[in-house]
């Protein structure tokens, strides 16, 4: 039982660091910042319009947990780069937060025996929730920005259906610490101090003190803050985002010198397919299908707006300048007048991002654009020649490249 080489012993851990003042810190940086997390993660959901199933919806059978799900505005068209950017450089720079809380406690989720009462075991089955959501959460987010998707079916369902799970344990866990914690660090200067068993009873000298200690995770958070930030931008901040995904196309300079996603080759698009004499529109609805050619719609009228590309994965662009035909025209031409939600359809044959449907609010609003010139010049081909939607405060996802059809009607 005392036997000092097993992890089940309390002997067995001997840093002097671990101590309910060490872990209450950390704790309340947790639950400020997590909560944040949740909050915009959520949010990012939403943002996806998985109520215009099934195009976006890849989160089948999401059922009560999508109660809280609203129309996403278009206004201010910054507002997914906002929340986005926030959810995920916040979620890189809270990793060495989270790993040294979970080292403070590590002696905790050893002990013996494993349940001692009722409420002892719901609380340690909580516990097994807290740790698996959380590290399942920061994992499964980390390699969807950084690696592309590396995962046995969607990431979304499972980074939503984690969240879940997720925070339910936090909340409980959060109700029975909280107090607590409050009261840890606010008497750190009292003598005796209180007993705990996060203490070590045999602890070694000290190396560095839990002041140290502190400085060095929040070190470690604003390292990877300072390297993860810059990806919300383009142009010379754009280099300081060391930690960013450096894959597909380099941009480089000139009009279309902002973060490519995928490649037109990545996308198997055939510059025969986009030429002036191959490509058509295809815009259908309640009066019929109209095809307008590149000429056609370069009649216009055309309009200007002044939005940034903003990805799931936290990267997103300074604001480019598009110009091209506006969505409610487009719907005008097809018999709305007052517009209904779209289905925006690519050239592409293959991929998951090669369609995607837009709400109503979105078609509606006077800055939604299909895009035909960015920044004075045409599109590039990787940006999605010969036309592409862009829409106010939309995740990138919706900004459908090399366009080929336009499907207005209700979609749900
Ligand atoms: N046809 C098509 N459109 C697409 C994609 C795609 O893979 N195929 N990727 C989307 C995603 S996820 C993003 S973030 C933006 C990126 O646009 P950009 O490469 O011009 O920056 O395009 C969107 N449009
Ligand atoms: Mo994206």
């Amino acid at each position: 039982m005392s036997d000092q080489r097993l992890p089940t012993s309390p002997g067995f851990w001997r840093s002097p660091l671990r101590g309910p003042w060490f872990t209450s810190v950390l704790g309340l940086v947790l639950l400020a910042g997590i909560t944040v997390l949740f909050v915009t993660g959520l949010v990012s959901y939403a943002a996806y319009n998985p109520g215009l199933s099934p195009v976006n919806d890849q989160t089948p059978g999401k059922g009560l947990l999508g109660f809280y799900l609203f129309t996403w505005p278009t206004r201010p068209y910054w507002l997914y780069r906002l929340t986005q950017g926030v959810h995920v450089t916040l979620g890189i720079a809270l990793i060495p937060v989270l790993l040294a809380k979970l080292w403070s406690v590590v002696p905790r989720l050893f002990t013996l025996p494993p349940a001692r009462s009722l409420a002892h075991a719901l609380e340690r089955i909580s516990l097994l929730l807290l740790v698996g959501g959380g590290l399942f959460e920061f994992t499964t987010g980390v390699l969807n920005v950084q690696l592309d998707y590396v995962f046995p079916g969607s990431f979304y369902p499972l980074h939503f259906y984690g969240a879940w799970v997720f925070f339910a344990a936090f909340l409980v866990h959060a109700a029975l610490k909280t107090p607590a914690a409050l009261r840890n660090v606010r008497r750190i200067r009292q003598r005796p101090r209180p007993e705990s068993d996060l203490r070590s009873p045999r602890p070694d000298p000290p190396t560095v003190s839990r002041r140290g200690a502190l400085w060095l995770v929040g070190g470690g958070s604003l390292l990877l803050l300072a390297t993860t930030a810059g990806r919300s931008f383009d142009g010379p901040l754009r280099r300081t985002a060391l930690l960013a995904p450096h894959g597909g196309a380099e941009p480089g300079g000139g009009p279309g010198g902002f973060q490519i996603n995928k490649t037109a080759a990545y996308a198997g698009i055939d510059p025969a397919e986009t030429g002036d004499e191959a490509w058509r529109l295809v815009v259908t609805g309640r009066t019929g299908t109209v095809r307008l050619s590149r000429a056609d719609l370069l009649r216009g009228p055309l309009h200007s707006s002044s939005l940034p590309i903003a990805c799931v994965e936290g990267w997103s662009t300074s604001d480019q300048w598009w110009r091209g035909v506006r969505l409610r025209d487009l719907a005008a031409l097809v018999g709305y007048d007052d517009p209904p939600d779209v289905l925006v359809e690519s050239l592409q044959r293959h991929g998951a991002f090669r369609r995607a449907a837009l709400r109503a609010n979105q078609v509606r609003d006077p800055l939604s654009l299909l895009a035909l010139y960015v920044n004075g010049e045409e599109l590039t081909p990787d940006h999605g020649y010969p036309a592409r939607v862009i829409v106010p405060a939309a995740p990138g996802v919706l900004n459908t490249k090399w366009v080929a059809r336009l499907t207005f009607g209700d979609l749900r």
